[in-house]
């Protein structure tokens, strides 16, 4: 119940230029070391995907890429593999350094996300040096929500994780049986009583599924495993489910 497969989580995109600690926000963000953290501009060459838990919100996969201003034939092939990866995801952080000014690549990267409707915050990473004030009137003029951090001295990164929860694209509840049955079916369910769960309740997936056979207007029979053979031989028929 708990498996969740990568194709089916939200795609998170870290992008920026070289160096600016996208890796490093990666592993701080996690706890832990997945990402190669270098000051060799250009450590990350390829889009790297982890699929991790975002606790509270739930599974994600994070995708780490290369540089936008990598330099060379290479470099460029490697920015059209980032910009791929960056079009796939369901939701992008674009981290820049504190100390500097917005780049072209930057702006252009903006433009782009704006182009291809993929929401975006803004991680503003070394801050331990300061803030450089002609960026954050940049990021106000572009009206980029942006979170000021350093992965170095992991500060900020209490009120990121919690902005980052609440930006991200809430996924619609997938059915658990709804799509297999129909009005008027004959639906067993099957309801263990784990004795870790509390007096009087029922756990989630069990719930949502009462209800999704509830809402399909189905005939529903609710048993614990030990009344199973006996809740069949009361059918006429074989359940529908
Ligand atoms: N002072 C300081 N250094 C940092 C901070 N975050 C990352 N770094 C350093 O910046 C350098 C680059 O970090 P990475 O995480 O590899 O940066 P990147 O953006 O993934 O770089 P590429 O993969 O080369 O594009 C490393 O030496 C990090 O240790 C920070 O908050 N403060
Ligand atoms: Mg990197």
């Amino acid at each position: 119940m708990n498996k969740v497969s990568n194709a089916e989580r939200i795609h998170i995109a870290i992008a920026g230029r070289r160096n600016v600690g996208k890796s490093s926000l990666i592993n701080v963000l996690t706890g832990q070391e997945l990402s190669i953290v270098s000051e060799v501009a250009g450590t990350t060459t390829d889009p790297v995907k982890k699929a991790i838990e975002l606790l509270p919100y739930g599974p994600v996969v994070i995708v780490d890429t290369a540089g936008i201003d990598d330099e060379g034939e290479l470099g460029e092939k490697r920015i059209s593999r980032t910009l791929k990866a960056i079009s796939s995801a369901d939701f992008a952080i674009i981290v820049v350094d504190a100390r500097e000014k917005l780049s072209v690549e930057e702006k252009q990267l903006f433009e782009y996300l704006d182009k291809i409707s993929i929401s975006f915050i803004v991680v503003v990473n070394k801050i331990e040096f300061g803030v450089n004030p002609e960026l954050l009137s940049e990021l106000k003029k572009l009206n980029a929500t942006h979170f000021e951090v350093s992965c170095k001295e992991k500060i900020g990164f209490e009120t990121l994780k919690v902005e980052l929860i609440c930006s991200l694209p809430q996924e619609p509840e997938r059915q658990l049986i709804g799509d297999l049955i129909k009005k008027g079916d004959v639906v067993v369910l099957v309801v263990p009583i784990d004795p870790g769960v509390p007096k009087g309740r029922i756990i989630k997936p069990q719930a949502q599924a009462l209800r999704e056979a509830l809402d399909e207007n189905t005939i529903s029979i609710v048993v614990q495993h030990t009344e199973l053979p006996e809740a069949l031989n009361s059918l006429k028929n074989p359940p529908d489910l």
